[in-house]
């Protein structure tokens, strides 16, 4: 009986005890600042993931982040192409504003003023470690770039403590990875030399060998050939620092996975840029006709592979519940982006864009308007929010999240509804697409008129532009059939009074 009295008591007291250790443990993460990733594709159309509706894809792991977290049905990026979404995520300003945020060649100088105040460094002045893996795009030095020094300023002058990058796109030279402003594996006796006008003498390209590409190339991408894919620009040099396409995603998520295991005791955002679906497509040979629809599919089967693979290095390290993810792209999708890839051809039914219309660089929903997903396991509630939500609002919500405030920017502080607490977002949003603007407010998107192509034909996207207002209700004609520009001419009124008081005009 005694005995028994005993055995309770210790039993009650080493049960004690570990609640106590299990209390602690606890406190410790309740009291240190949640890490941020942003986990950000490259051409990741509205309707490509099957949470967003896909049927003819599966992507268990990003349906993994929207069904457990908050899937936004209005979340945007600033921009229908890649610098300009990258800079408004980045610095929290509409990059209307700034006349170089546009595609930028791979010899660009940097486009984010250094003093610029910028989301890595408003979480650094708050005790983050800071890292990009992945691509940047945002340009590189401040004019001509030697690439066989040190190419500064970049990524790490603009508050990442450490960056692991391409410097523009995987199918722009020079095809390699920098590691905080230095390239990766350059033999200092193969320099390398860029040049986006003219080709170096004596050397081949795609225009002149497409004997030698095995990819070929169908509009642009005519240049220096790099593993058999033609690219943009010209390159000399540097062959033992050059990447392997195909291995490209794998080598990124080694990055991100060891930046997180080398970080996970001190909060840390990771801006993780993945480069799929975006042209060139160079699957791995584990994905390659995985998807039946030819590399583009197999490369968002990849991208979703990497995710998950990701996310369980989260859990392994014992972070997953003090992390916040945000999953979002930088544009809406494209099918023939440059390149014979079968992404046309092999397509069948699926709809990238899913019930938008337009698609990358268009005015249209589709350029804009992306899976847009926030993921806090434990923290956030899962849900469908239709809040109007903006890349470019992270800057301000994070900074609230962390208990600082951003408000010199046009970064909207948003965070109760990224945390699905609201639905209540922006009232209004003007989007970009290659420098021409449309205003989102309430339901409405009005477009005024421009003077360019209605359709952009070597990619068969519809950008949007037409001679006269455009007006759509997008709760009833998400796929901007109906134009009520003159049929409702006071909303027309209002929306161009809210569109011109913003761009200040
Ligand atoms: C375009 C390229 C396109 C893609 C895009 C940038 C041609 C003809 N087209 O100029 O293939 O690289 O730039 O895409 O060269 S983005 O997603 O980085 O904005
Ligand atoms: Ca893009």
């Amino acid at each position: 009986m005694i005995k028994t009295k005993m055995t309770c008591l210790l039993m009650a007291g080493a049960m004690l005890l570990a609640s106590c250790q299990t209390a602690k443990k606890e406190t410790k993460q309740e009291g240190q600042k949640p890490n941020v990733v942003v986990i950000y594709l490259d051409d990741l159309g509205y309707g490509d993931l099957s949470s967003y509706g896909a049927t003819e894809l599966q992507t268990p792991n990003m349906d993994a982040l929207a069904n457990g977290g908050v899937k936004f049905t209005n979340g945007y990026a600033s921009s229908a192409t890649c610098t300009p979404s990258r800079y408004a995520l980045l610095t929290g300003v509409y990059p209307w504003k700034n006349k170089s945020a546009k595609i930028l060649p791979g010899t660009a100088p940097l486009i984010i003023d250094t003093a610029q105040v910028t989301l890595p460094k408003m979480l650094r002045s708050q005790g983050y470690q800071t890292a990009l893996v992945g691509k940047w795009h945002l340009g590189l030095g401040s004019g001509h770039v030697n690439w066989n020094e040190a190419v500064s300023p970049g990524p790490n002058e603009v508050g990442f403590d450490y960056a692991y990058y391409m410097a523009a796109t995987q199918d722009r030279v020079p095809t390699v990875y920098l590691e905080n402003g230095m390239v990766e594996g350059l033999d200092p006796n193969d320099p390398i030399e860029i040049d986006y006008k003219n080709n170096f003498e004596g050397q081949t390209s795609g225009k002149d060998n497409p004997e030698l590409c095995e990819m070929m190339w169908h509009h642009g991408h005519n240049s220096t050939i790099v593993n058999g894919v033609p690219r943009i620009g010209f390159m000399k040099g540097g062959e033992a620092a050059k990447w392997s396409d195909i291995d490209m995603a794998d080598h990124f998520l080694a990055k991100a996975q060891d930046y997180v295991k080398a970080h996970k005791d001190a909060p840390f955002f990771l801006y993780y840029a993945m480069q799929q679906p975006h042209v060139p497509r160079t699957p791995h040979p584990r994905f390659e006709g995985k998807s039946g629809m030819g590399p583009r599919g197999d490369v968002i089967l990849e991208a979703d592979w990497c995710i998950g693979e990701f996310m369980k290095t989260l859990e392994e390290e014992g972070i997953l519940e003090n992390t916040l993810i945000v999953f979002s792209s930088d544009n809406g999708p494209v099918l023939n982006d440059g390149y014979y890839d079968d992404a046309v051809e092999k397509l069948g039914t699926h709809t990238p864009a899913g019930p938008l219309r337009g698609g990358k660089y268009s005015l249209f929903e589709a350029g804009t308007r992306v899976p847009f997903i926030t993921y806090w396991k434990g923290t956030i509630q899962p849900g469908v929010s239709d809040a109007l939500v903006c890349q470019m609002d992270l800057l301000a919500s994070l900074a609230k999240l962390v208990g600082t405030q951003e408000a010199t920017t046009d970064s909207e502080e948003l965070m109760d509804a990224l945390m699905g607490k609201t639905t209540e977002g922006r009232e209004s949003l003007v989007i970009e697409a290659t420098t021409r603007t449309a205003l989102r407010k309430g339901d409405w998107l009005m477009i005024p008129p421009y003077k360019g192509a209605r359709l952009n034909k070597h990619v068969n996207i519809e950008l949007g532009n037409d001679k006269a207002f455009q007006l759509y209700n997008l709760k009833e004609d998400i796929g901007q059939q109906n134009n009520m520009a003159d049929s409702n001419p006071e909303k027309l009124a209002e929306m161009l009074e809210a569109f011109k008081a913003i761009r200040g005009e």
